[in-house]
């Protein structure tokens, strides 16, 4: 790779780089406010990541794209990636709601897979954000993903993910038809989960 192409490409990483720090610390400050005054804390966990430029490489040649860094900005829309597990159904529409109502970064798509699940049996809301970084001469608005969902969901889609990118080969129907039913039965443990913090809210 010639050294031009590498410090684009440097230049790029360094700007998801800041924008996940951004989005990292105007999220936990929006949490935390919450909890104070809510006196309860919707979040288990959070993770993030910056997508690798090899896995980048591989959203590109699915959607027969070649690899470059205008291709990266335009149609990777995941390369900053923040998880937001929550403990319980409702949790999830109060943090994309705290989200959804903030001034620091602007919505750009809401995706709610819990209403209506991949035919994977994937279930996670997603909302879409560009988060703006102010560099020395400019804004720049860098889109990321945050992934919002509860224990149940999370634990299915990290075996998922797992199974899936094990196997060499595509997975058989069977195990799809497998995985689908694990994914529906986190469902009906989350909603039972939903109505005994319910029944535990009315008594307290
Ligand atoms: P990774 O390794 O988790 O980052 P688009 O981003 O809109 O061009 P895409 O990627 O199909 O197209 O969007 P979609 O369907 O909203 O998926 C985005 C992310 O959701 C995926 O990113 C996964 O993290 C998660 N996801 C979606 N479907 C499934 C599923 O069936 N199983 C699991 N375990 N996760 C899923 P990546 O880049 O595919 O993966």
């Amino acid at each position: 790779m010639d050294l031009r192409r590498q410090q684009d490409l440097d230049e790029m990483m360094l700007k998801y780089t800041l924008a996940k720090r951004k989005l990292e610390t105007d999220l936990s400050i929006l949490l935390d406010e919450h909890t104070f005054k809510a006196g309860y804390n919707p979040v288990e966990h959070i993770k993030s990541r910056i997508k690798s430029l090899d896995s980048a490489k591989g959203k590109l040649q699915g959607k027969n794209l070649e690899f470059s860094i205008y291709n990266i900005e335009r149609y990777v829309y995941d390369m900053i990636g923040i998880r937001i597990v929550c403990s319980f159904l409702a949790d999830v529409y109060e943090v994309a709601s705290i989200i959804r109502s903030a001034n620091e970064f602007v919505i750009k798509k809401e995706i709610d897979y819990i209403k209506s699940p991949k035919s994977s049996g994937y279930r996670s809301y997603h909302m879409h954000v560009l988060v703006p970084i102010h560099l020395e001469s400019r804004i720049e608005y860098i889109e990321a993903e945050i992934q919002i969902r509860t224990v149940a969901m999370d634990c299915w889609a990290s075996l998922d993910h797992k199974l899936r990118y094990k196997m060499p080969y595509k997975i058989s129907g069977r195990i799809e038809k497998e995985l689908l039913g694990c994914a529906d039965e986190m469902m009906f443990l989350d909603t039972k989960m939903q109505k005994i913090s319910d029944m535990v809210s009315r008594v307290s």
